[in-house]
């Protein structure tokens, strides 16, 4: 009995005494800006299609002027299960569709305009293409969501406080109507020449106060409140500042929210985020599969390849951004042999390329380890929600994986655990070659890492893999690590547009000839600033024209595309007879070449001028074609 006794004071001492050092191990505080819920959902979709279809498809126009002839709206397959079964089959997870684009048309049997889809041929003004989507999205378990343009070049109103009536109710239907949106889609273009009821005339709004966005934003989170908010500025994400479809490698999910808003000028600092930003706004990195947004005959040869799709997955979602790849659907009402195939095979070749995860269940060894459930083994068990975590004031800290046996690799994922913020700035991935490590040859920055990072390396062969985190804005907290060999591939960056354009022999007129060949030179990196706004081309004798080409700065780093131009031939150097004049729709956003065709005339001079530019600065003009 008195053993007993004994026995039971003893356990009963380790009882006490294992409690009081078993220190509970806190998961580390989070360091703002956060997202919220809605905003690591999202980043979880990673990829989806965006939907431009509408009057614009069936006049070859990007942007309709909100005059065109609803009666040339007339698809005659259209078949939404087509496009939502391809995008399924592209691994995508939802759908954003043009509800409405600049034109003003709506794809939806709106009560509020008859400029919409009941006063077109398609299903003798019963289709709803808006209700036809959604249903297709909710049979195959696919996310909806809506664009819907604030710029409207059809109504009468638009710019006073009359259409701000008409574009709340309109939200108000979409949002009502259609069952759950993942994604209300709001445009920066925003003002300018329009039909407008008929006054033909431009009209300039101030894009930051004008639409009363917190009015917008409140009427969304009321009828969707999981719906996340596109624009230049968020809230729910962000632009990235261009239409080519890539983040830059360091790209934070921060905006200084008071500063950006939707048609900001300094588009370039979103491709980027602002480090120091005060807002969590993740990036979404739009592009179409071909040059235009909408179809058009003439780019049925430019859509982009399983290559093209595969590199601008890695500069997308492997640079910490979302991706919304545009299927412009064609006159049938579907989307065309070629694109549907580019896009499934694309999705193929990354789950090929990322299929045999090397690191799988290795649990690496750290230089700091939090202890607790923030462990390193969290960094490899396959659960989003486990992560590993240092010590509150580690910051450097090493993470190295022995791989059962040398293995080819030249890729790698990484994560961090964004619930609790985006947290770091510099980090290097380097492998050991029996005798010492050797940092990974690649072309890009190792800097922010975010939701998710994708490195493309030279191939390496190796059983020791080390991630070094070198700085960080608190103690790094990463959920994933991944590695893999993607074969030998050909993921390249696009082909230059000014190698393809041909063009009669010209000389430039009152530029030195070296400058003057910076246009003709088929490379798009030598840009001729023009301060004057106009150039003058001597084609050397009066020769057959009907067509000019006009490639803007494709860097954007000098703004002056020209959006409204004139252009005059003749057979004097002052040439005065004006062949074409118009828009270059869209050319800040999205600078592609430019292909003006004209009534066949016979001239040796042809001038080009600049009307308007898009933006300040000398006229910019990477190439110049002239046929
Ligand atoms: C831009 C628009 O101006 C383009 O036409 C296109 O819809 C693109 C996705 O957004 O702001």
């Amino acid at each position: 009995m008195k053993n007993m006794k004994h026995l039971f004071s003893f356990l009963t001492l380790v009882l006490l005494l294992s409690g009081c050092t078993q220190k509970e191990i806190k998961a580390p505080e989070p360091i703002g800006p956060l997202p919220t819920p809605q905003q690591v959902a999202w980043n979880k979709l990673e990829t989806y299609a965006f939907v431009h279809f509408s009057l614009n498809t069936f006049n070859d126009l990007e942007w309709g002027y909100g005059d065109t002839d609803p009666k040339t709206f007339n698809p005659t397959h259209l078949d939404c299960e087509q496009w939502v079964k391809t995008f399924k089959a592209a691994g995508m997870k939802g759908v954003v569709i043009t509800a409405k684009h600049h034109d003003g048309f709506c794809l939806w049997p709106t009560k509020l305009t008859e400029y919409c889809i009941r006063n077109t041929p398609y299903k003798d003004g019963k289709g709803d293409i808006i209700g036809e989507l959604s249903a297709a999205c909710k049979k195959y378990d696919l996310k909806f969501g809506v664009y819907l343009s604030p710029w409207d070049r059809n109504y009468a109103e638009y710019g006073t406080p009359a259409y701000l009536d008409y574009y709340y109710a309109q939200l108000k239907e979409l949002l009502t109507n259609y069952g759950d949106i993942f994604e209300v889609w709001l445009d920066g273009a925003n003002g300018g020449d329009g039909y407008y009821g008929g006054a033909r005339e431009k009209r300039s709004i101030d894009g930051k106060n004008y639409y009363n966005f917190p009015k917008i934003h409140q009427i969304v989170h009321e009828l969707q409140p999981n719906a996340v908010i596109f624009s230049d500025a968020g809230p729910g994400c962000r632009w990235i500042g261009n239409e080519r479809g890539f983040a830059n490698a360091t790209n934070w999910s921060f905006l200084r929210g008071n500063e950006v808003y939707p048609g900001y000028q300094k588009a370039d600092e979103l491709t980027s985020g602002h480090a120091d930003g005060d807002t969590w706004v993740g990036a979404e990195c739009d592009v179409s599969i071909r040059p235009g947004w909408f179809f058009h005959e003439s780019q049925n040869d430019q859509v982009k390849t399983v290559d093209q799709l595969t590199d601008l997955y890695y500069r997308s979602v492997g640079h910490n951004a979302n991706l919304i790849l545009n299927m412009p659907i064609n006159k049938e009402g579907l989307i065309s042999k070629t694109d549907s195939t580019n896009l499934v095979q694309f999705h193929q070749n990354i789950e090929k390329q990322l299929a045999d995860n090397l690191l799988k269940g290795i649990v690496p060894d750290v230089s700091n380890e939090r202890g607790g459930a923030y462990v390193s083994k969290a960094l490899t068990d396959d659960n989003y929600d486990t992560y590993w975590a240092t010590d509150d004031n580690v910051i450097n800290s090493t993470i190295t994986f022995k791989l059962p046996k040398k293995e080819q690799v030249n890729r790698m994922m990484l994560q961090e655990y964004i619930p609790l913020g985006q947290r770091v700035k510099v980090f290097t991935v380097e492998y050991n070659d029996g005798n010492k490590w050797l940092p990974v040859q690649m072309n890009e920055e190792t800097t922010t890492i975010g939701y998710k990072r994708l490195l493309r390396f030279k191939t390496v062969i190796t059983d020791r893999l080390r991630v070094t985190i070198n700085d960080s804005r608190a103690c790094p907290c990463l959920n994933n690590i991944e590695a893999f060999y993607a074969g030998e591939t050909t993921d390249v960056s696009f082909d230059d547009q000014a190698k393809d354009i041909q063009s009669l022999n010209y000389k430039v007129l009152n530029v030195e000839e070296m400058d003057g060949d910076k246009i003709k030179d088929k490379n798009s990196s030598t840009v001729l600033l023009v301060d004057n706004g106009s150039v003058t081309l001597d084609l050397g004798k009066s020769v057959a024209i009907n067509s000019f080409l006009y490639l803007p700065d494709i860097s954007g780093q000098n703004k002056g595309s020209v959006d409204h131009y004139t252009i005059q031939v003749g057979d004097s150097e002052t040439p005065t007879q004006i062949v074409a004049e118009g828009e270059f729709a869209n050319i800040k956003s999205n600078p592609i070449l430019q292909i003006v065709h004209f009534t066949p005339v016979k001239a040796r001079y042809i001038k080009f001028s600049a009307k308007s530019l898009a933006s300040e600065g000398p006229m910019a003009i990477a190439e110049i074609g002239i046929k």
